[in-house]
């Protein structure tokens, strides 16, 4: 049995290099240059091409190289009967906690407002807001999710948390399904922090703007296609939203014709709130691999019907 790895923009060198420095024993091969396919019984996938998965007909699990699922669970060709799994390390909901807290931290600081005035040689003073006087609203509230909301309580922030099922954390004023009216109501700044399904797919649109509690902030960390686009430079224009920081875009890299790039009130980051770790993913992988191999439970199996 072997272990393949597929990442058509990905240097794939550390990854290998992390795996072998576990178990120099695991046969890897890498996508294009697969010499026994029907060997190939675990693959780990970032971004690859539809239909690639038809050539190995013993392949029973793949693995995403990330958090996020959404491109394999896009992919109709791959048979109902391979279990899908995902990369969660202990640093991959770090740093997103660190990326949402900056985030946060800069809205209230009015950071961007600084840039702007340094780049003109202006001196002017804006009061911050003041963390008594908002709420930050997290939707989602999974791996990344949850660890966010507990980081930001810890921080002195009101935490609202909105997921599909009623979830208890310590701190945190949670909402659940049909009581996310509810939350948007109670929230100033809503960060996205869902997995991309037919369910969450554009929920971050003008209606949801609209019910934002003022003045109202978006940060979008998880996937692009949950924003409509126009619909946030509508809300921008409108002062609906006072700021959004993305991270994420429909279409990455973000290209430069692109309405986003050169607007005050947008920050962009070209997905980097958490990138994961090769020596940290290389444990979890291994992991997986000889549970597998041993007919274990895997770890992060991902339920193919819910899309997460
Ligand atoms: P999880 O699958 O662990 O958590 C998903 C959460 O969303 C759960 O709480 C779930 O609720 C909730 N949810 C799902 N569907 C709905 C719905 N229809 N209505 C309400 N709640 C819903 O996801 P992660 O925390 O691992 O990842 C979050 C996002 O971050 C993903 O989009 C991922 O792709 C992205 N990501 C981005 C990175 C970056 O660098 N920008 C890095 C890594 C991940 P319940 O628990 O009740 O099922
Ligand atoms: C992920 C990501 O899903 O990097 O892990 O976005």
């Amino acid at each position: 049995m072997s272990l393949l790895l597929v990442s058509p923009n990905r240097n794939t060198k550390p990854f290998v290099e992390a795996i072998h420095k576990i178990d120099p024993n695991i046969d890897i091969e890498v996508w294009p240059t697969v010499e026994k396919p029907e060997r190939i019984q675990f693959a780990v996938a970032w971004n690859h091409p539809k239909h690639l998965f038809d050539k190995f007909p013993n392949l029973r699990v793949i693995s995403s190289m990330g958090a996020g699922v959404d491109h394999l669970m896009s992919d109709d060709s791959i048979p109902s009967g391979i279990t899908f799994t995902r990369l969660v390390g202990p640093s991959l909901s770090g740093q997103m906690c660190d990326y949402v807290l900056t985030s946060v931290l800069n809205i209230i600081r009015n950071t961007e407002i600084y840039y702007q005035q340094q780049k003109r040689g202006e001196w002017k003073t804006h009061q911050p807001l003041q963390k008594r006087d908002i709420t930050v609203g997290v939707l989602g509230l999974g791996a990344l999710g949850s660890s966010v909301a507990g980081r930001l309580i810890e921080n002195g922030f009101s935490v609202n948390g909105w997921a599909a099922t009623k979830k208890e954390k310590d701190g945190v004023n949670t909402f659940s399904g049909e009581e996310l009216d509810d939350f948007l109501a109670a929230t100033n700044i809503v960060v996205c922090l869902l997995p991309l399904t037919e369910k969450t797919d554009g929920i971050l649109d003008l209606a949801l703007f609209k019910k934002l509690k003022q003045p109202a902030y978006v940060i979008n960390a998880a996937r692009g296609a949950h924003l409509v686009d126009e619909d946030l430079i509508y809300a921008l224009d409108t002062g609906i939203i006072s700021h959004a920081s993305l991270d994420v875009f429909s279409e990455e890299p973000l290209p430069g014709s692109h309405p986003f790039w050169g607007r005050e009130k947008i920050t962009i980051t070209p997905h980097i709130a958490s990138l994961t770790d090769p020596d940290e993913i290389a444990e979890l992988l291994v992991e997986n691999y000889k549970r597998l191999l041993s007919g274990m439970p895997l770890l992060y199996e991902v339920d193919r019907k819910k899309g997460y």
